[in-house]
């Protein structure tokens, strides 16, 4: 079965206060499809009075906003869940139009896992209780959790419906309102969503600018009107945004940049068993979503007496990988989300070639038949060293460098040794291993026998220059509130 390029307006508008508005200015930016390099519509090139504008009616909203109830913010949180589930075939297609990945991926996975991190947050506050302590007979301390006003968010273009899933429940759950940018390269999942949601909210609590980073973005992180920012990006574009946030003393969360080690462990090795191929499903992961995921298992550590067999097997898997038109649901690896990204992996490729990596397959754009009009990279296996840039990189791309190791602390060794902390992956039949591994990698989130699952209630997060604070879990509530504490005397005398 295959589904086609959904139909567009010629242009879309900011949604702000409720309302589709056109750029002030009036200039727009062309965006186009990675699967073929079709048009797609036109986008608000926004600029610093667009970001004000929808600063003020967030300013505006806020106070009413905090005052709904947990109850009534629950539901409205459900409804946006509602919608998104009986949209499923249309924000799917969109996702794989504007972004390229394959569409059996936005219908089982992008698209389903925002609608649940809705309904999630809408559970949250309704199960939360606060905290009261009494210090004495007479005095009561009380914590009490008030949202921090109005949040901007600025997220990427890897996952978009899914990055703003991760970004707005939250922050509205918890009493924000919220001025959010997507990625310029896909701007259609958000428009759509606000499209189908335009009357869920209040005006001014949710509002959608777009646009390009230092015209959009910059003005955003940097004004004195909100009261935090939440960033998913690049980790130098991270550290730019911290700078703009300090000026206004604003609380920063960045989820950043991965070069997530994948470390396979001899005892998996065993033929007899269905857990050796879902360790080679599991090695061959890294070429999910085209490789552009923070958390891309892009490292792979062999031990060395496996390495061999293990790695025969992984590639005749690799080289089986359906990459293909992402409308077709048979398509397991679609397009590079832009042509940066397609150029960027490719350089990448010639470095490793350069720094003497061995190409166990792909190596190379697709430019089988009609992936010659999009942007289409073979699912890649470098082998080489931990020192090369191919391993120390983050290349965002269908790209795995894999190298060998001897033993648990050359594996601990090799895992750790990168400027990054976002993700890994531990896979052993060795109880031992499969605590004491993960508990020395230095990573936010380390799955064990499985990966690239992201549940709304596991906490995700970086170590490291992969950024901090949380994503996911109701911990994340705290990025978005400050305490308040009464302290309170019943005592009528004494002061
Ligand atoms: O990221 P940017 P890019 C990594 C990945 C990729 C590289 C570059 O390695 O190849 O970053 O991607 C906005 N002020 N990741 O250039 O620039 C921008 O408009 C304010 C990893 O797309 O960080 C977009 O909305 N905002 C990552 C968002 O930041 C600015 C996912 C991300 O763009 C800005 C994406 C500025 N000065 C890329 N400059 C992950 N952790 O998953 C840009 N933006």
């Amino acid at each position: 079965m295959s589904y086609s390029k959904p139909k567009f307006k010629a242009s879309y508008g900011n949604f702000i206060n409720g309302k589709f508005v056109e750029p002030l200015g009036g200039d727009y930016f062309d965006n186009t499809s990675p699967i073929d390099g079709s048009h797609i519509a036109k986008y608000p090139r926004s600029q610093k009075e667009d970001v004000e504008m929808a600063i003020d009616a967030a300013n505006a909203a806020k106070d009413n906003w905090e005052k709904t109830s947990v109850t009534e913010r629950a539901a409205l949180l459900n409804k946006v869940a509602d919608i998104i589930d009986e949209n499923l075939e249309e924000f799917a297609t969109v996702e794989t139009c504007d972004n390229g990945k394959a569409i059996r991926e936005t219908l089982n996975a992008d698209v389903p896992l925002s609608a649940d991190h809705w309904r999630y947050f809408a559970s949250c506050i309704r199960a939360e209780e606060g905290s009261v302590a009494e210090l004495d007979e007479h005095t009561l301390s009380m914590n009490i959790k008030e949202p921090l006003g109005v949040v901007g968010q600025i997220i990427p273009w890897n996952f978009p419906l899914l990055m703003l899933s991760w970004k707005l429940p939250p922050a509205l759950a918890a009493g924000n309102c919220v001025v959010l940018k997507p990625a310029e390269q896909t701007p259609s999942a958000a428009t759509l969503l606000m499209e189908k949601i335009a009357d869920v909210f209040p005006p001014g609590v949710v509002n959608v600018i777009h646009g390009f980073g230092p015209e959009a973005g910059k003005p955003l992180a940097s004004s004195s009107k909100i009261d935090k920012v939440a960033f998913t990006g690049e980790t130098t574009t991270g550290q730019l945004i911290m700078q703009y946030a300090s000026k206004n003393l604003n609380p920063v969360t960045v989820e950043l940049g991965g070069k997530s080690p994948n470390v396979f462990f001899n005892s998996v090795m065993d033929e007899d068993d269905a857990f050796l191929d879902k360790c080679i499903e599991g090695a061959v992961l890294f070429a999910f979503n085209q490789g552009e995921v923070c958390t891309c298992p892009s490292r792979m550590l062999v031990q060395e007496d496996i390495y061999d067999k293990f790695m025969e097997r992984v590639v005749e898997r690799t080289k089986a990988i359906v990459q293909s038109n992402p409308y077709d649901v048979n398509t397991q690896v679609g397009a590079q989300a832009s042509n940066d990204q397609y150029e960027k992996i490719q350089s990448y490729l010639k470095i490793g070639k350069e720094e003497g990596a061995k190409t166990l397959c792909g190596g190379e754009a697709n430019k089988d038949g009609d992936l010659s009009k999009g942007h289409y990279i073979k699912p890649t296996i470098l082998e080489g060293h931990n020192k090369m840039r191919v391993f120390q990189e983050e290349i965002f791309g269908p790209v795995v460098c894999v190298t060998k190791f001897k033993d648990e602390a050359e594996a601990l060794e090799i895992a750790n040794d990168t400027l990054y902390g976002l993700g890994a992956g531990v896979w052993t039949r060795d109880a031992h291993q499969l605590y004491q591994i993960p508990r020395a990698i230095k990573a936010g989130r380390v799955w064990v026998n499985c990966y690239h699952a992201y549940p709304a209630h596991a906490a995700f997060g970086g170590y490291k220059k992969s950024g901090f604070g949380r994503e996911n879990h109701l911990m994340m509530l705290s990025h978005y509130r400050q305490n308040k504490n009464m302290l309170i005397s019943y005592d009528k005398n004494k002061l």
